[in-house]
């Protein structure tokens, strides 16, 4: 029922703003807590696992009967099922490299679905003020203004936002770097901003036209997704037809048109889903 959407999204955001504060007074700490995860390139600190914790804790607490997939838990070994049953994905900290290294594009990403469809997206970037919040059907929004995607149709005046990521294999890292040779090749640029979640809430501000990305998880993308649709993006599976949030792949751009220039600019691969 929409009232237990209500009260999800209500405790939602204040859970995003006390997470925040968190992230904000350890972000300006020199000691990180730093492990690494898969690769030496794939950090963790004690700050993702104690938000992650924070926000279950209190979302369990809420919502017994919901179900619930984490950053920091699937890093653990709990293997992430996305089901019919209320979950809530969630990043404690998207943009962990950028944490530790001290620069600003830092996020908690948290979205809720409902029969696999987001219904409340929030993402919350604590060191620069910036609050993305969307619900299905009722807009996009940024510290509580409405807000649009551009009109981009054209890759060679586009603006690409996508990432290297955490993988360090050879073949991953020839595929990305091929992708981004034929797209630097039409575009007007490439931006990494270290975090899927922001380079989404980019795109629907219409600071960026496009962002694809090869390797991300759903935790990274599920809240930015429905936060870029809702400002009037277009996004889809990397190779069309709708996102799977569980694929480890997404393209979203200003425009249709866009979305599948990009998709057909670049080369495509499957991988190990979440
Ligand atoms: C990061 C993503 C980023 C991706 C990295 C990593 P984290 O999330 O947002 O876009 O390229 O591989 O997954 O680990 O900082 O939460």
């Amino acid at each position: 029922p929409d009232s237990e959407l209500d009260a999800s999204y209500k405790v939602a955001l204040e859970l995003a703003h006390s997470a925040g504060q968190v992230i904000k007074e350890a972000f300006q700490r020199k000691d990180k807590g730093l492990s690494t995860k898969s690769t030496s390139a794939d950090l963790v600190t004690v700050t993702d696992r104690k938000v992650e914790d924070m926000a279950f804790t209190l979302l369990r607490e809420k919502f017994p009967h919901h179900s619930f997939i984490g950053e920091e838990t699937a890093a653990a070994g709990v293997r992430s099922e996305l089901t019919d049953n209320p979950t809530w994905m969630i990043d404690p900290i998207d943009g962990t490299t950028n944490f530790v290294h001290g620069f600003p594009f830092v996020c908690i990403s948290i979205a809720l679905c409902v029969k696999k469809q987001v219904e409340i997206g929030i993402i919350h970037n604590p060191i620069l003020n910036e609050t993305y919040t969307a619900r299905r059907g009722q807009g996009a929004y940024l510290n509580g203004e409405r807000i649009q995607t551009g009109s981009q149709d054209d890759l060679s005046k586009s603006l690409v936002l996508t990432e290297f990521g955490a993988h360090r294999e050879e073949a991953f890292l020839s595929f990305k770097f091929k992708n981004m040779r034929s797209v630097i090749n039409k575009a007007h640029g490439i931006r990494c901003t270290g975090s899927a979640a922001l380079a989404l809430c980019q795109l629907a501000k219409g600071g960026a036209d496009a962002y694809f990305e090869f390797g991300i998880h759903c935790w990274d993308i599920a809240a930015g997704d429905l936060i870029a649709r809702e400002a009037g993006a277009f996004t889809m599976d990397t190779q069309g037809g709708p996102v799977d949030l569980m694929s480890r792949r997404i393209i979203g751009a200003a425009t249709e048109k866009l979305a599948r220039e990009l998709s057909s600019t670049i080369d495509h691969t499957e991988l190990e889903r979440d």
